[in-house]
């Protein structure tokens, strides 16, 4: 049986542990210890599958020298292609998101059920991209604005318009090294085919490639995600929530959404509203309906409207566990198959809803944004009619539940300080945050991001690191399932600041935030990358001059690894917890950890002791200050 002490740092896993165990559920821990030690081959990346020759697995020994596959690929080769094709699939995966929601933006109408709600965001962005808005109503804006979204898919010349935000001397630098995106599919595909047997071999080619691609990530789909989801749903400002999977509600009829795009995530928040679903609800007996989040669609609809969030990635078999999960409701990305397994064994209904995410075993409704409200409703009612075969032996909700501030984004970071420090600027302005980092009352700022991963205990590399660093009088930033540990382990709550150094805790206190900041989901990051590229325009210096870092303590996903990789390429250094799949290339290693630096200006750097993580990110910090002698 599994220790939950073991594997998690989160008491509501304590009970909810031993209950599946007595209720003959598998979990994904009992799979990972079935699953025993990996394969060596594939951790170290030297597996190749690209061609019917193989399967080749190749390794490298200092006294063997260099083994190759069939067609004479060598493990730099095989090591490199892997690498670049997961970089690949986590660009398509956030901007095919991004996709999705700049189709909604242009079917947008005043009397839709996808309105624009931050118009002021609109025309901004309409001027950035020089579209006329003289004598034009909103959504006429909208739609021209979408399109030009749109267009960033499959532009046949230039490169992508949001790099235009980079400080200029990146942006020299992209030019110069030949990394500036075309089109986002463009550089997709140019990965694909570059990685079929008997194209490209070059390992430095190929992760020259993957950084080209994962910039057409961070600055083309993931911003294009963020940016028009502002317009369409509103740009988020700081908002009380709770957080954990106390945050169920035994009486009501318990709703649960886990994915990502918030198209389907915003319809449901209205739909829950609906009188006459409220009224069924009544009708079978319940208090009510409860909607929670999980995963990266909480951030989005917590942000926006305090939608509790119910848990992170490795919650998400635990919530169905609970017994008192009428729905769960999902899209795209990050949703565990094994839910339609789990829920059948409660009365949870588990419900995909896109084309692009059908799962085995669970009901398919497909959510047609043509009639999208309409649908979501139909989704409530599936829940709330679904609260009558509730079995009550089976229930348990954890007490546990915790308050958190959730909702900062780089607007709402500025005009928080300026108006603190008495500025009158319309955005506010960077003045106060710099020079807290001037005077070393900040010491530098970090951005913990990303997943779960079944070799950690489940959230403690991110509040370790977390606590180490504010402690230390870093700011933390955080998004995604890394924020959400945070938010649990009351990390986001203004009292919070007790944990943080002298100096920190005094900004927090005379500024009125937490010592960390939720800043959304993963395709949120792009705030992060417009913030960091900000201060440097304000300071004149590019990205890699400044004190700040990424770190990704839990990483699992191939979207992390297309993260980490713009990042990376944007100029700021990515502090890894966990090896990707490269060890088995010397010479990979070496590009990734090091000669980048050289290239771009920053690095990975991989430390699985956490400890040790938090040196490393301070030395390197301080390192930056007294370059820029501050
Ligand atoms: Fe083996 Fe080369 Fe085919 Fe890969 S591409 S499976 S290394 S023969
Ligand atoms: S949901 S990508 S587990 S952060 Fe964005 Fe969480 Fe990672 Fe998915």
């Amino acid at each position: 049986m599994i220790d939950a002490k073991n594997v998690s740092i989160d008491k509501t896993l304590d009970t909810l542990i031993e209950k599946a165990a007595d209720e003959k559920i598998e979990t994904i821990w009992d799979r990972k210890k079935i699953m025993k030690t990996p394969c060596t081959f594939g951790e170290k990346g030297v597996c190749c599958q690209i061609c019917s020759m193989g399967p080749c697995r190749v390794s490298f020994t200092p006294d063997k020298g260099v083994q190759r596959g069939i067609c004479g690929a060598t493990a730099a080769t095989i090591v490199a292609r892997n690498q670049a094709r997961k970089v690949a699939a986590g660009t398509a995966s956030h901007s095919d998101h991004a996709r999705d929601i700049a189709y909604v933006m242009h079917m947008a109408s005043e009397n839709g059920d996808y309105t624009i709600k931050d118009r002021q965001k609109l025309f901004k962005l309409a001027t950035e991209w020089n579209v006329e808005t003289k004598d034009k109503d909103v959504y006429t804006v909208a739609h021209e604005v979408a399109e030009i979204a749109l267009n960033e898919f499959g532009k046949p010349f230039g490169y992508l318009r949001f790099l235009d935000r980079a400080p200029e001397p990146r942006k020299e630098l992209w030019e110069k090294l030949e990394l500036l995106p075309r089109a986002i599919d463009r550089e997709v595909t140019t990965i694909m085919h570059s990685t079929h047997i008997g194209c490209m071999s070059d390992a430095l080619s190929l992760i020259h490639m993957s950084m080209r691609a994962s910039l057409a990530d961070g600055w083309g789909g993931s911003m294009i995600a963020t940016v028009l989801s502002d317009i369409l749903f509103g740009t988020p400002t700081p908002i009380k929530t709770e957080t954990n999977l106390g945050v169920l509600d035994e009486k009501k009829v318990n709703i649960v959404l886990h994915g990502h795009e918030p198209s389907l995530s915003e319809m449901i928040v209205l739909a829950v509203c609906d009188e006459g679903l409220i009224e069924l609800a009544k009708q079978v007996g319940a208090d009510g309906i409860n909607l929670v989040g999980m995963c990266c669609t909480a951030n989005e609809v917590t942000m926006r409207h305090g939608i509790k969030i119910a848990g992170n990635f490795h919650q998400q078999e635990m919530i169905i566990v609970t017994g008192v999960v009428e729905a769960m409701i999902v899209d795209v990305q990050c949703i565990l198959p094994s839910l339609s397994q789990i829920s059948k064994c409660y009365h949870t209904k588990f419900i995909t809803t896109s084309p692009k995410a059908k799962i085995t075993g669970s009901t398919y409704i497909d959510f047609d944004k043509k009639n999208a409200l309409a649908i979501a409703k139909k989704l409530v009612r599936e829940a709330v009619e679904n609260f009558k075969n509730r079995k009550p032996e089976k229930v348990f909700v954890p007490k546990e539940r915790s308050d958190a501030i959730v909702g900062f984004t780089v607007e709402g970071i500025k005009t928080h300080l300026a108006k603190v420090a008495g500025i009158d600027a319309v955005d506010g302005s960077l003045k106060p945050l710099v020079d807290s980092i001037a005077n070393g009352s900040i010491r530098g700022i970090a951005a913990i991001v990303g997943c779960n991963n079944t070799k950690n205990k489940h959230d403690s590399g991110h509040n370790e690191v977390i606590r180490n660093l504010t402690a230390n009088n870093v700011l933390v930033v955080a998004t995604g399932c890394a924020a959400q540990a945070a938010a649990k382990g009351r990390l986001m709550t203004a009292e919070a600041k007790d944990i943080a150094g002298d100096g920190l805790k005094a900004v927090c206190d005379f500024v009125g935030i937490p010592p960390v900041l939720h800043l959304g989901s993963c395709v949120d990051i792009s705030r992060i990358l417009v913030f960091v590229s900000e201060v440097a325009k304000y300071l004149g210096v590019d990205n890699s001059a400044l004190p700040v870092v990424g770190v990704a303590p839990e990483w699992m996903s191939e979207k992390a690894l297309a993260i980490g990789t713009y990042v990376v390429t944007s100029g700021v250094d990515v502090f890894l917890g966990l090896m990707p799949p490269i060890g088995g290339s010397p010479e990979v290693v070496d590009i990734l950890t090091n000669a980048a630096e050289d290239l771009v200006g920053a690095k990975f750097y991989v430390y699985e002791d956490f400890s040790e993580m938090t040196e490393a990110i301070l030395d390197r910090m301080d390192e930056k200050r007294r370059k820029l002698g501050i």
